[in-house]
């Protein structure tokens, strides 16, 4: 296990869960990157992650996480949607695979490619099983995903248990980024319930409580990224968000 995997098992085994921050290089620039995860650090979250955009890529890719490193010292891993997001610059990536997605290119096309990338650049990797739930947002859209029903648990446990029995260490159940509806508590706990892995969650989680009641059912991981991208009192919201994730479980 590589260094960044045990910070954050090590920070979960503490807080009983952690925060993420998403960044989009597309959807500013380096310098107000910088500033977003500047104000992510102050309040507490765990580590960024850079990525979630098929813009996402080359220079500014590059140039953004340059910006990070120099503001702040949390782990900063990749969220490729493409080869093209692999980054010489990052301490990790989350090397994953859409398992529903209906194109092989988002399954294994995309990892044969940036296969190559991330041994030359030395990037640690984190295993991770990329599960699209409804609506899915522009991830579903673009990754062709055979959507997981909000109402069938079950298949996203099938998914989880086959991620779990193909090695991957880490499950994401993504709901898509702005996603009015996050996935479901009842989700949550079927997957934590059935298997072992690192069970992250993000998609349209916009408030403390949202947050705290998928902690308490099962999530390890809360990935935030439009929260931080348009809080006018960032430092603030993003403080009160982690204050929910880490006081979770004692509750
Ligand atoms: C998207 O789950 C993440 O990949 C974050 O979603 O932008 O809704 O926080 P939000």
């Amino acid at each position: 296990m590589g260094k960044v995997e045990k910070r954050l098992l090590d920070a979960i085994a503490r807080n009983g869960a952690v925060h993420l921050t998403l960044v989009d290089p597309a959807k500013q620039s380096p310098k107000i990157a910088s500033e977003i995860v500047s104000g992510a650090a102050a309040a507490g979250s765990d580590g960024i992650m850079v990525g979630g955009s098929t813009r996402a890529a080359g220079e500014l890719l590059d140039d953004t996480i340059l910006e990070i490193k120099k503001a702040i010292d949390l782990p900063v891993i990749l969220f490729p949607a493409s080869e093209a997001g692999v980054s010489r610059h990052a301490d990790a990536i989350f090397f994953m695979s859409m398992l529903n997605s209906r194109d092989l290119y988002f399954i294994t096309g995309a990892q044969r490619r940036g296969a190559p990338l991330v041994k030359r650049f030395g990037l640690e990797t984190l295993p991770m099983a990329y599960l699209l739930i409804e609506p899915g947002g522009a991830a579903g859209r673009v990754g062709k995903a055979d959507l997981i029903p909000r109402t069938k648990p079950e298949l996203a446990v099938a998914y989880a248990l086959a991620a779990q029995y193909m090695g991957m260490r880490f499950v994401y159940l993504e709901a898509g980024s702005g996603a009015q509806q996050p996935v479901p508590v009842g989700m949550v706990k079927a997957v934590r319930k059935a298997t072992q892995t690192t069970l992250i969650v993000g998609g349209g989680i916009r408030t403390p409580k949202v947050a705290k009641e998928r902690v308490r059912a099962g999530a390890e991981i809360i990935v935030t990224g439009t929260l931080v991208e348009q809080a006018k009192d960032r430092v603030a919201k993003i403080r009160e968000m982690v204050k929910a994730i880490k006081s979770a479980r004692g509750a």
